[in-house]
């Protein structure tokens, strides 16, 4: 056989592999097989120098012609395995876009944050301050400055969880008001402060009690505060909060931080008053505490009661809730318990 025809016939079976190959790994194989160095085409081009001066240029330009051709068309094979590669990862890595999303699990402001804010919102559009303070407290601030000494009876309801013997967690955020009104600067105008906050009592947690709760007090210092200006400012409240038709009627009591003191009813914002399970069928829902700031507490802040005076008021987030929405276990708010935190959408 001819170099000739050794060569078409490489060349012949060389295309068919190229046709056959599956992947670009065996073209690659082919690819070095044929046309490599240790290749046939090589070996016949290093055979040339025993070919006649003749016959060497036909059978150079033949072997170089062969070698082009396949050298193209394994060119042209891989372009097209590459495609065909491409295609089977698309394929593979579609996404379908119109299928539905996975739904973000959207959170809520925890209920008691929400009613806090709601009467923050309120006092806010009659120009008050929201302060926050320490739940660190010192028995000074905490008791002394509220008008009760250390052998107050009083103490007993709230003695509570000491660090030392004079510090303690707060039970009530009236040290946040006394820190207020004795820094208040009157030439600037009247105080008007609320302050939002956890509180701490010993108490044995129940339904209706626990030893971490809520409350919000208010505070209003200036000359001439009255106790007109205490109910009228109640009662705006209670409308904003349980509806323009409420009323509230204020009973006589006892704190021994106001003088003189009361509790605060609402008429029901169920029945209207006329008596349901929610009123306990009297047509009134006891609400808040309040009263005429005590002229010792005016005094031991710095703040003249012959000059000035003022109202004060506690009002418990947590009974607001249980109230509204029918909550019957106030351990609820503090159980972290998603299936009830999640209901209260605060829309
Ligand atoms: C209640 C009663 C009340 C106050 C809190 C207060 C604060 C200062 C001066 C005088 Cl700085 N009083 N706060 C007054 C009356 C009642 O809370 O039943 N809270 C749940």
């Amino acid at each position: 056989m001819s170099l000739q025809d050794k060569l078409e016939a490489l060349k012949q079976e060389t295309v068919a592999k190229i046709d056959a190959a599956q992947d670009l790994k065996a073209l690659n194989q082919i690819r070095v097989e044929t046309l490599g160095k240790k290749g046939p085409i090589t070996e016949v081009l290093r055979g040339m120098k025993d070919l006649s001066a003749e016959e060497r240029p036909k059978v150079g330009s033949f072997a170089n012609e062969i070698r082009d051709e396949l050298t193209a068309k394994i060119e042209e094979k891989k372009i097209e395995l590459e495609k065909a590669e491409l295609d089977r990862t698309l394929a593979a890595e579609s996404i379908d876009i119109t299928l539905p999303g996975k739904a973000v699990k959207q959170g809520v402001r925890h209920v008691l944050t929400q009613i806090m804010e709601e009467i923050e919102d309120i006092f806010i559009g009659m120009g008050y301050q929201v302060v926050e303070g320490s739940e660190v407290e010192s028995d000074h601030y905490n008791f002394e400055r509220m008008n009760l000494p250390k052998d107050h009876p009083a103490r007993d309801m709230q003695d509570t969880f000491y660090i030392s013997d004079e510090v303690l967690i707060r039970t009530h955020t009236s040290p946040v008001q006394a820190r207020t009104m004795e820094k208040h600067d009157f030439s600037k105008g009247p105080l008007r402060m609320i302050s939002p906050g956890k509180v701490f009592r010993r108490d044995t947690d129940d339904a209706t009690h626990s030893h971490q709760f809520h409350q919000i007090e208010g505070l209003v210092v200036d000359k001439n505060i009255t106790m007109a200006d205490l109910k009228g400012t109640l009662e705006v409240m209670m409308k904003k909060m349980f509806g323009e038709d409420r009323e509230i009627r204020l009973r006589p009591s006892y704190f021994p931080f106001t003088e003189p003191s009361v509790e605060v009813d609402v008429s029901c914002f169920k029945c209207g008053g006329a008596g349901c399970n929610v009123c306990k069928y009297t047509g009134w829902i006891e609400i808040l505490g309040a009263g005429m700031v005590h002229p010792n507490v005016l005094r031991m802040s710095g703040i003249d009661p012959e000059v000035y005076s003022g109202f004060a008021f506690g009002l418990g987030p947590d009974r607001v809730a249980m109230l509204r929405y029918g909550v019957n276990d106030i351990r609820n708010f503090y159980q972290n318990d998603l299936r009830f935190l999640g209901q209260f959408k605060g829309e």
